[in-house]
């Protein structure tokens, strides 16, 4: 029996039943499970009638479960226990203070991270800070510079967006190959949230900004007192304090009490731990934009100021982690996966079977929204035995579309370590399993015509 589509049919009719006598009603479950019977199983199962998960009773069935009073801050049930973030020795110091925990994206469902997988990217350590001690001092060129308590700055008017953060360093690695086979260590340097707290252009509203106010230097108060400066243009336009992220206060990991978020740039400048914002008319040239952040082009000069993560996407599933080894022939399987702009909106995303040759449409899911994760999906007749070379690529509302990896190393050349877009795929092998490789040139394919494909490294 085909249980889901049967499921999405009875759905519908449920709603439309409402208005029509019972008669009505049969009339048209039987034309539906006609319709049902010829259209593609969406499911195969090979359960038996006779399984004992069925016919058995249970014990969490037939026993009291735990007494509420238990667990006063709920956990995810045991059974999930492998879906957590995981750290790599990439970008970490010998004591892990200055390091990274990726988050589980092959995981993930819709668009927002649960607070207790959202990456985390330190660069001295958690700090554990008292709200009652910390302070946020804005000061430089602003008319009414000021020293806020945490109570004080959640007096503003608050607001509440869904954008995600995104370490620049996400998918670096793989400027020399495919180092991982993992999506959640390829691109498990970002995560989606709901945040809240309130826009630094309603606070400078309160206190006035001085006409040669051009950059905004952000400090944090962790160890590591990291500090960017930012654009006024950028602050104006949506740059937020928050102290909420998915309903609750930040965690530690992400900045408890207080931290900047700049929707859609570069994951550095949303300093957390946030401890003082300070204007003024040129930029402070700090250690992070300087020895780091910078784009280092083929000519041996670096760009910089280059803040927005472009257009980008990957497929979730399937991915190293969720292979397609237990599919049989002719199942239907959802390819899903996300996409995402530090620029605007995410307008589509195509899906490639032969590794960016040939590109169909995918389907945009649920809410699309700017500088957000958008999940996208296609669903796909599996045949056993097909070899595949899943590609995606995103488009966005500024105009950009995903880069192949040679037009990328064309503008940045091959030494660069941050903001890759380029398109990303994964093999489909015989057995189903998948793997990591990279495509190299659409435009320069090998004498017999076939695309160069590079295993992992
Ligand atoms: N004060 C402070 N802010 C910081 C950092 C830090 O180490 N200290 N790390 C930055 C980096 S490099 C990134 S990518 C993001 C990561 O945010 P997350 O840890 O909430 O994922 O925070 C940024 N803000
Ligand atoms: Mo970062």
């Amino acid at each position: 029996m085909d249980i889901k589509k049967s499921q999405q049919d009875l759905g519908s009719l449920n709603e439309k039943s409402t208005s029509t006598d019972r008669r009505d009603f049969l009339a048209k479950s039987a034309a539906l499970s006609v319709t049902a019977l010829a259209g593609t199983a969406l499911l195969s199962s090979n359960a038996q009638a006779d399984d004992p998960a069925i016919v058995e009773p249970t014990t969490w069935g037939t026993k009291w479960g735990d007494p509420v009073t238990k667990n006063l801050y709920g956990m995810p049930s045991k059974y999930e226990h492998n879906v957590t973030r995981r750290y790599t020795k990439l970008l970490a110091s010998g004591n892990y203070r200055a390091s990274i925990a990726v988050t589980p994206i092959q995981e993930s469902m819709g668009i927002i991270t649960p607070n207790g997988l959202f990456f985390s990217r330190c660069h001295g350590g958690v700090a554990h800070i008292d709200p009652n001690e910390h302070r946020l001092m804005i000061t430089g060129l602003v008319e009414k510079p000021l020293v806020l308590t945490m109570k004080e700055l959640k007096r503003y008017p608050s607001v509440t967006r869904t954008h995600f953060i995104e370490c620049p360093a996400n998918g670096g690695q793989e400027w020399r190959g495919p180092q991982y086979n993992s999506v959640q260590f390829a691109k498990g340097f970002m995560s989606c949230a709901e945040w809240t707290g309130v826009y630094v252009k309603d606070i400078l509203a309160d206190l006035g900004v001085k006409p040669d106010a051009r950059w905004m230097l952000a400090e944090g108060g962790d160890s590591s007192k990291m500090g960017r400066t930012i654009p006024m243009e950028k602050v104006l336009d949506d740059a937020m304090i928050v102290w909420g992220q998915n309903g609750e206060a930040l965690r530690p990991e992400q900045g408890y009490p207080i931290r900047l978020l700049v929707p859609g740039w570069e994951g550095n400048l949303c300093v957390k731990w946030l401890r003082r914002l300070d204007f003024a008319s040129e930029p402070w040239y700090c250690k992070e934009e300087t020895s780091k952040y910078t784009v280092l082009k083929p000519t041996g000069k670096a760009i910089q100021h280059f803040y927005a993560n472009e257009v980008n996407s990957t497929v979730t599933s399937p991915s190293p982690e969720i292979d397609w080894s237990d599919l049989k022939d002719g199942d239907t399987v959802e390819i899903e996966g996300l996409a995402w702009s530090g620029m605007g909106t995410i307008t589509g995303v195509d899906i490639s079977f032969d590794g960016g040759r040939n590109y169909v449409q995918a389907e945009l899911k649920g809410l699309v929204l700017p500088k957000c994760w958008t999940r996208w999906s296609y669903v796909h007749t599996y045949k056993k035995g097909e070899e595949l070379l899943l590609t995606s690529r995103a488009m966005d509302d500024a105009g950009y579309i995903q880069p192949t990896i040679d037009q990328e190393e064309l503008v940045v050349g091959v030494e660069a370590v941050y903001h890759r877009n380029a398109v990303e795929t994964w093999k489909v092998e015989k057995d189903g399993k998948i793997t990591h490789v990279e495509v190299r040139s659409q435009l320069d394919r090998k004498p017999n015509g076939e695309l160069f494909v590079e295993g992992k490294a």
